[in-house]
C-alpha cells in the first residue's frame, strides 16, 4: 500500500501538540529540529514539517495526503480539501478590535475606515455580509501596532488571551470566526483504509484526553447512591475488597465535570479516590 504523507507545522504553535498527537497514535519517528520530512517507523507514514500557510495547498493537491492546520488558515486559503477530525488544540477567535479610546461603536461604524489584518480573505467575506464597505490593508505581522501608528482604525486579528489587544491599547469589538487545529484530507482520499485507521487512533487518543479512569472504596450500602452519580458508564466495574462489606468501584468520568463529581462521590461515601490519565480509549 502507498505510504501516506501528512503535513505538519515545521515551528510555531501548532508544532508541539502536532508532533505529541502523532506520537500518542503510537507512531514512532524523528523529531529534528532541522529535518524537512521525517519517515514513521512503524507505520506507513511520512510526516513533512512545513509553513502553515503552505499546508492546505499541499494538500490539495496532493502533495500531502493529510495535514494537521488551523481553521483560519484554511478559511483564508479557500482551497478544496475535507475536514476529517477537528484536533481540540490550538483554539483561538478571529475579532475585529479597536482601540480603547475610539469612536467606533457599532459595525456600521467601520464603513470607510481602514482595517489592518492578515486574514483579508475572511474579513472580505464578513464585511460584504454585513454590507459594510471598509479598506481592507493587509499587513504580514504585528497588526496590533497599526492603529497607534495611525496605519489603521481597527485591526482583524487571531485572539487567544487578549493580552497582545491589551497591551497594545485595544479592545475587542467583534467576534468573527473561532478556530482550532483541524486534521484535513485530500479530497476523494477520505476511504483510504490506512486514513481510517490513522482517524481511528486519533480519536481514541482525544476521547482518552477528555476522560479521568476513577478508583475509589466505598461501602457496600453505598455503593447504589454512588453509581447514581456515574451517569454515561454503561456498567461500572465493582471489586469486592479484602474488608468485609466494602469495595471498589472502577469507572470513567468526564474531565470537564470532574471536580464537580469528585465532590458529589465524596459526599456520596467515597473514600481513597484514585485518578489516573488514560492513554486511548477504543470503541
Ligand atoms: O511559521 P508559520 O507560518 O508556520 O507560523 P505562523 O507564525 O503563521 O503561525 P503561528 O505559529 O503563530 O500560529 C499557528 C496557528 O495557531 C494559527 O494559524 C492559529 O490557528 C493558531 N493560534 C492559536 C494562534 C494563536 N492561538 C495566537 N494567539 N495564532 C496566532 N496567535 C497570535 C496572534 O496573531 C496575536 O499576535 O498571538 C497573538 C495574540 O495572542 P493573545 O494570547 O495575546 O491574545
Ligand atoms: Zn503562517
Amino acid at each position: 500500500m502507498k505510504t501516506l504523507k501528512i503535513a505538519i507545522q515545521k515551528s510555531g504553535r501548532l508544532n508541539e501538540k502536532s508532533v505529541e498527537l502523532l506520537k500518542n497514535c503510537g507512531l514512532s519517528f524523528e523529531n529534528y529540529k532541522s529535518s524537512l520530512i521525517s519517515t514513521v517507523s512503524n507505520f506507513p507514514l511520512e510526516i513533512l514539517f512545513l509553513r502553515d500557510d503552505d499546508i492546505p495547498e499541499y494538500v490539495q493537491d496532493g502533495i500531502a495526503d493529510l495535514g494537521i492546520v488551523g481553521e483560519n488558515v484554511i478559511s483564508e486559503t479557500e482551497v478544496e480539501v475535507s475536514f476529517l477530525q477537528l484536533l481540540g488544540f490550538g483554539k483561538c477567535t478571529l475579532k475585529l478590535a479597536v482601540q480603547n479610546n475610539t469612536e467606533i461603536e457599532t459595525l456600521q461604524d467601520l464603513e470607510g475606515k481602514a482595517i489592518a489584518t492578515s486574514y483579508p480573505v475572511i474579513l472580505k467575506k464578513f464585511l460584504d455580509k454585513n454590507q459594510i464597505d471598509a479598506e481592507i490593508r493587509t499587513i504580514s505581522g504585528s497588526v496590533e501596532i497599526s492603529p497607534g501608528l495611525g496605519l489603521s482604525d481597527a485591526i482583524f486579528d487571531i485572539v487567544s488571551t487578549g493580552g497582545t489587544l491589551k497591551s497594545n491599547g485595544l479592545k475587542p469589538f467583534a467576534d468573527v470566526m473561532s478556530s482550532q487545529a483541524i486534521l484535513i484530507g485530500r479530497k476523494g482520499e477520505e476511504d483510504n483504509p490506512l486514513i481510517q485507521e490513522l482517524i481511528q487512533r486519533i480519536q481514541s487518543v482525544l476521547r482518552a484526553k477528555e476522560t479521568k479512569y476513577v478508583v475509589l472504596n466505598a461501602a457496600a450500602e453505598n455503593v447504589e447512591q454512588i453509581i447514581k452519580l456515574l451517569p454515561g458508564v454503561k456498567s461500572p466495574t465493582i471489586v469486592p475488597l479484602a474488608e468485609e462489606g466494602w469495595v471498589a468501584i472502577h469507572t470513567v468520568i468526564p474531565e470537564r465535570d470532574f471536580w464537580e463529581k469528585i465532590t458529589l462521590l465524596k459526599a456520596a461515601g467515597a473514600q481513597g479516590i484514585v485518578v489516573m490519565p488514560i492513554e486511548k480509549i477504543i470503541l
